[in-house]
Formats: structure tokens, C-alpha cells, sequence
């Protein structure tokens, strides 16, 4: 074998987004496309010669094709050890722990999370760093810097190696571990929560459906749920992981896990649902009866953790993007503990939980986790919500109500227009931003605008600081509306639209979320010109 240097010339639409770079597979398979990218990252780094590299993704069309390439571009730049899932295959958040478990340099995450997949759907590349997280800004600046510049990138020149066994192999001087993508990530499930009540609850009838949506999570779920915690076989649906998701959109939210959401809401519903996205760090959960919203969850987590083994001793402090509701605010208030609002992205966790100020961290994008790995958790997720079902033994629905009850209710919702015309979506986002001095004060469908900003992080560890992470109204009464656009879509501009109302007291806690939200509705809409900027009248999808 014999490495090569390669001659290339760069592309210039190499900027990663929110999370990695993601496009289009054809524009992934172009000549030198992927190498390029992966180059870029190496020579962003230092310091790596002889280290560890994990490499695995979700499974999706063309993942093995480019995990041989990062095995190949790895041993000629100089890693001295790869691990690799077999058979390519590594959830987001068990690659997460095999960087850390493993004390890697680093991993590639080949993954568009949520995004469909197959010839002419969507695939990703993500560097994640040695904590186990996506890299910072100040990396992800690096990468894109260099891509406008690359020359060349170094592969070795080997045949295929076979990542369909587990063990040991060589590449030009550096091993290769393939491991099985499943055993750490379960063994460090049952050091965080009591196995054994879980497994308990389950021998008393308890029911659930997990909808693993053909995707990254189903031989986690399969392993976890049902092998190890005694779930009745048939628990886990759709488990058998398929590079095009079976032509589905891996996306657990209601519109694309409506099969889920319809079977709980039937009068014969099991007593919890739940999914996780395409490559398994994000999540849905939906109790008899009732959704149960990501910030919700994320609140309601928080104020329960303690009931779980590896939380008893207590949070250090919650962090949650800024478009996620305050709910989780009031918990960390009531807790007397931290509370961190940070722009869209997991990578923003990094340094919260590295510095230890935070245990707890969540999206409104269907993502929580906590300080065990460095991503976010779809599998975490459910079996915390599980862990919290086995020791209060009360319903998701009586859990939620009480919660509601004790801490008031923040109705949320998110409505997505996706596929918008970028120069269309970046003026409306430029009208709102010009004008939100004069915003305060003003009056818009019966709502007065008490604060208009554009929202800006200073990083409390690093003091980096991140603008224009979404323009923010807020009204008088404390609801909030806010504007951003998506850093993950392949496809034209998406516009995010958030809207949040709180409400407490007795009769006020079992509105319908788009009764309660209406006026709000309409008051975006004045403010941005939604209509009028990109023709669209309705979301195309509202979560
Ligand atoms: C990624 C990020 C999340 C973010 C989400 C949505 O999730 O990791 O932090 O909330 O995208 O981002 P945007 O609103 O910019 O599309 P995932 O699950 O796609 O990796």
C-alpha cells in the first residue's frame, strides 16, 4: 500500500451549518467532494499524528462508501489508530462516547440526522473533538477557511478494508478497530438508570412503542429495550436500520411519526411512545393521550432526574438553545441552580458541560441530554422518561399535569416553511432585523412588543461570542415569538417560527395549543410579512 497525494481544487460551498456539512448526495459524490471536505478538517487540526480517530455514521446511502475514504485519508495523514463501528454504523451520541470512552483525538460523524436519505436525499460529514462533541465555531471556521483554499489531500491507496467483522486490522501503519456500535453505549445506559425497575415496570403489563423510524437507533432500541430491560418483543418498530429510512423522513416529530402519534392517542394506545431520528440523537415522546413537547420534556426531565441513579446527587445547572421555552427556566429556578440560554446548535453545550456548570441541556428540536456524552440523546431520552414512569408510577399524562400544575405551562409551538426562496427568506430576515429598534412599544393583533433584539452568546467559558442568532419579539405578559433561519436544511432557506405563550392558574392549563397560540400566530406574521415575503400562507410543518 502506498499513500498518495492527490491534486484537487476547492469547492466553495463547504461551510458547515448548525451541525456539520450537509447536502445532497450527488453533491457529495462529485470528484474530490467528500475528500476535500475531510482533508480540510485534518489540516484544521494539530497535534493528532498517532492518535486515535473514530469514524462511524447513521447507516444512510453512501455512509460505507465515505467511511472507507475517512479510513483511508486517516492512515495517510496520520492517525494511528481508527475505530470504526461495524459495518459503518455509529448513533450520534454512542460515537460520542466511544471518543470519550476510547480518549480519541477526535471522530468523523457521517450523518444528516433527521434529513431523508438515499441517492438524491441527504448525507453529512460532522468532526466531533476530544470531548466528544461537535467541534466549536472556532474549528468549524477553520474547516470552511481552508476548503476555499485545499490543493490536495493525502489517501492511502489500499483496497477496501472489511468493517463488517469486529477486530483488529492495518492501514499503511495504522490500526483499525471495528467495534460493536452498540455494547458501550448500552453498558453506560445502565450506569445512569435502575435497570432493574424499569425491568420491573415492564413485568407488570407496562406497554410502550418505540418507533426506531429505520433508522441509526433500531439495534440500540432492539438491544436496550428489549433484550436487556424485558420489553415484550414487537416494543421496537421499524428497527432494521435502511440507507433510505424505507423512503420515510427519519424525523420524529408529529408529522413524520404520525403512525406513533395516532396509535397513542387510540383507545388502545400502550402507556408511552416514543421515537429517535435518523441517526439517533434526537427524540419524541408522546404519553397515552398526550405529546408531550421537547421543551416540555426537557423541563419535566430536569425537575425528575434525581429519581434516576446517575442524577440522584442533583443538577449542577440546565442549558437550553434560546428558540426552547422558558419552561425549564422555572425548574432551575425552583432548584436554585443555573440556567444557560445558548444560540441553536449542540456544540454550544460543550464548554457548559465540560466547565461542569450544567448537567442537563435540551432543545426545542426534539434534542435533550446531559453531561454523560457530548451530544444529544435520543435513546437517553426515553429511558429517563422511563426510569422517572418506573419509580413515580403515574401516567405521562398525570406527570405532565402535575408538573403544569406546580410550575404553570409554557404552550409552545414551532411552524417550519421549509423549501422557501433563500433570497426571499434573507429579506425578511433583513426587513425584521432593520427594524427592531422601533418594534418596542408598538402594538400588533392586540399584543404590545415590550423588547425586539437579535440574539447574541457570549460564551461564559471561552468568552467567544456568537451574533444574529435569531431575532427575538417579546410581548408584555412574557410571550415570545421568535425568528430564525435553519442552519441544517440542503434545500432552499428554511423559516423557523417560534411561538410561546405562558399561562398559570387553574382553567388556564389545558388549552388547545393552537387556540392558545392564534393570536400569536397572527402577530408574527404582521411583524415578519411572512406571506408577503415568501408567498407561503401556512407551515409546512408545525411541532
Ligand atoms: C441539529 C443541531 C441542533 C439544532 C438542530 C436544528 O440537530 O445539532 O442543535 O437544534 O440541528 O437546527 P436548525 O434549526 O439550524 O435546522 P440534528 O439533529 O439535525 O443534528
Amino acid at each position: 500500500m502506498m499513500i498518495r497525494t492527490v491534486a484537487t481544487t476547492p469547492y466553495d460551498d463547504q461551510k458547515p451549518g448548525t451541525s456539520g456539512l450537509r447536502k445532497k448526495v450527488p453533491v457529495f459524490q462529485q470528484p474530490n467532494y467528500a475528500e476535500n471536505f475531510i482533508q480540510s478538517v485534518f489540516d484544521s487540526l494539530e497535534g493528532f499524528k498517532g492518535k486515535t480517530l473514530v469514524i462511524g455514521g447513521d447507516g444512510r446511502y453512501y455512509n460505507r462508501e465515505v467511511i472507507q475514504t475517512a479510513i483511508r485519508m486517516a492512515a495517510a495523514n496520520g492517525f494511528g489508530r481508527a475505530i470504526v463501528g461495524k459495518g459503518g454504523i455509529l448513533s450520534t451520541p454512542a460515537a460520542s462516547n466511544v471518543i470519550r470512552k476510547h480518549g480519541a483525538f477526535g471522530g468523523l460523524v457521517l450523518s444528516a440526522s433527521h434529513n431523508p436519505g438515499g441517492p438524491n436525499e441527504d448525507f453529512g460529514i460532522k468532526y466531533n473533538v476530544g470531548n466528544g462533541g461537535p467541534a466549536p465555531e472556532r474549528i468549524t471556521e477553520a474547516v470552511f477557511a481552508r476548503s476555499k483554499e485545499i490543493d490536495r489531500y493525502l489517501i492511502s491507496d489500499g483496497a477496501d478494508i472489511d468493517i463488517d467483522e469486529v477486530g483488529e486490522g492495518s492501514v499503511d501503519g495504522m490500526t483499525v478497530e471495528i467495534i460493536d456500535p452498540v455494547a458501550d453505549y448500552a453498558a453506560l445506559m445502565e450506569t445512569l438508570f435502575d435497570f432493574a425497575a424499569i425491568r420491573a415496570m415492564f413485568q407488570g403489563g407496562f406497554r410502550m412503542a418505540f418507533d426506531a423510524m429505520h433508522a441509526v437507533t433500531g439495534p440500540y432500541a432492539k438491544d436496550i429495550l428489549e433484550r436487556r430491560l424485558g420489553a415484550p418483543g414487537g416494543s421496537v418498530r421499524n428497527f432494521v436500520p435502511l440507507p433510505d429510512f424505507g423512503g420515510h423522513h427519519p424525523d420524529p416529530n408529529l408529522v413524520h411519526a404520525k403512525e406513533l402519534y395516532d396509535l397513542m392517542m387510540s383507545a388502545g394506545a400502550p402507556d408511552f411512545g416514543a421515537a429517535s431520528d435518523g441517526d439517533g440523537d434526537r427524540n419524541l415522546i408522546i404519553g397515552k393521550g398526550i405529546f408531550v413537547t421537547p421543551s416540555d420534556s426537557l423541563a419535566m426531565l430536569a425537575a425528575n432526574a434525581h429519581l434516576a441513579p446517575g442524577y440522584a446527587g442533583g443538577l449542577a445547572g440546565i442549558a437550553r438553545s434560546m428558540p426552547t421555552s422558558a419552561a425549564a427556566d422555572r425548574v432551575a429556578e425552583k432548584l436554585g441552580i443555573g440556567l444557560y440560554e445558548t444560540p441553536t446548535g449542540w456544540k454550544f453545550f460543550g464548554n457548559l458541560l465540560d466547565a461542569g456548570k450544567v448537567t442537563i441541556c435540551g432543545e426545542e428540536s426534539a434534542g435533550t441530554g446531559s453531561d454523560h456524552v457530548r451530544e444529544k440523546d435520543g435513546l437517553w431520552a426515553v429511558l429517563l422518561w422511563l426510569n422517572i414512569l418506573a419509580v413515580r408510577r403515574q401516567s405521562v399524562k398525570e406527570i405532565a399535569a402535575a408538573h403544569w400544575a406546580e410550575y404553570g405551562r409554557n404552550y409552545y409551538a414551532r411552524h417550519d416553511y421549509e423549501a422557501v426562496d433563500t433570497d426571499a427568506a434573507n429579506r425578511l430576515m433583513a426587513e425584521l432585523r432593520g427594524k427592531l429598534a422601533d418594534l418596542p412599544g408598538m402594538e400588533v393583533n392586540g399584543l404590545t412588543i415590550a423588547f425586539a433584539d437579535d440574539f447574541e452568546y457570549r460564551d461564559p467559558v471561552d468568552q467567544s461570542v456568537s451574533r444574529h442568532q435569531g431575532v427575538r419579539i417579546g410581548f408584555e405578559g412574557g410571550s415570545r415569538v421568535v425568528f430564525r433561519l435553519s442552519g441544517t436544511g440542503t434545500s432552499g432557506a428554511t423559516l423557523r417560527v417560534y411561538l410561546e405563550r405562558y399561562e398559570s392558574g387553574p382553567g388556564r392549563l389545558d388549552l388547545a395549543t393552537s387556540d392558545a397560540l392564534a393570536e400569536l400566530v397572527a402577530a408574527a406574521d404582521e411583524i415578519a410579512g411572512i406571506a408577503r415575503h415568501t408567498g407561503r400562507t401556512e407551515p409546512d410543518v408545525v411541532t
